[in-house]
């Protein structure tokens, strides 16, 4: 199986400061046979700015991508933060360059969000999961501008309550409702490592739930860090990729302007 990082931000992203030099010499170091950026854009993302500066990040990155060519493949794509109250800002920013691959993930749901965790206010566990869940589901449902869905699960690792984990048999309905949906879809996963820490075993979703969308006829996975600092680029992907050969996948999937390669 190839060695791939498909999930990486640089300080084209709001909440990074990386250089995309950086990224890529590490990418050669660890020796990753090809890269994907995702620098991220969210339309009414709360408190910080998810903006992305489309012309200079192109100029910019199609200057590196052939000055490293010989040494590695390197694509162009974004992270669009999934939000159905922006369905035609998101599919028209899409629409209007040429992406290798996107990912697409739930960062904001009604303009409150995780990180900073308005999202929670009010909710219990229960709640706050479950409506993440079928938000989720409303948005791979809605949207396809994306190729893979990002994070799934990565709820987790929010949250005010001292013990975050998801109580996954309250919502095994609606995750294979997803899972199904993607594949009809013809949609990939991705597996993020920046769960992998957490999780022991992949990373963010965790492995049961790889191993549900393998066994329901999906085939398309990807593998990113999520780096936001060049030491992270590759880190855990190989650990991943075992995981992923485990479960009888033969490759993981590579995109250019939107076509799997
Ligand atoms: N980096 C996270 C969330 C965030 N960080 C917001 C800073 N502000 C989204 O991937
Ligand atoms: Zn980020
Ligand atoms: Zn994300
Ligand atoms: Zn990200």
């Amino acid at each position: 199986m190839r060695h791939i990082d498909y999930h990486m931000h640089t300080a084209f992203s709001g909440d990074s400061e990386a250089s995309p030099r950086e990224h890529i010499k590490m990418a050669i170091k660890k020796g990753l046979d090809e890269i994907c950026f995702t620098d991220h854009r969210d339309f009414d993302y709360p408190i910080d700015a998810f903006e992305l500066d489309t012309e200079a990040y192109f100029k910019e990155l199609s200057k590196l991508k052939e000055e490293y060519q010989s040494q590695i493949t390197v694509k162009i794509g974004v992270e669009i933060g999934l939000d159905c109250d922006h369905y035609d800002e998101i599919n028209d920013f899409i629409k209007s360059s040429p992406y290798d691959f996107v990912i697409g993930s739930i960062h904001v749901i009604r303009h409150t969000e995780f990180y900073y965790g308005d999202f929670f206010k009010n909710k219990s566990k229960e709640e706050a999961h479950r409506e993440f869940f079928e938000e989720t589901l409303r948005c791979v449902k809605t949207f396809d501008c994306f190729d893979v869905l990002g994070h799934l699960d990565y709820i987790e690792r929010y949250g005010p309550y001292e013990d975050r984990s998801i109580d996954y048999d309250q919502y095994t309905d609606t995750i294979d409702e997803i899972l199904k949906t993607l594949i009809r879809k013809g949609k990939g996963i991705e597996v993020n490592t920046s769960g992998y820490k957490l999780r022991k075993t992949c990373g963010f979703p965790r492995f049961d739930i790889i191993k549900r969308y393998k066994e329901l006829g999906g085939e398309i996975i990807t593998v990113g860090t999520d780096a936001h600092t060049s030491d992270r680029v590759g880190e855990h992907v190989d650990d991943v990729i075992r995981h992923y050969e485990e479960l009888g996948f033969q490759d993981v999937s590579t995109f250019t302007k939107r076509v799997k390669d």
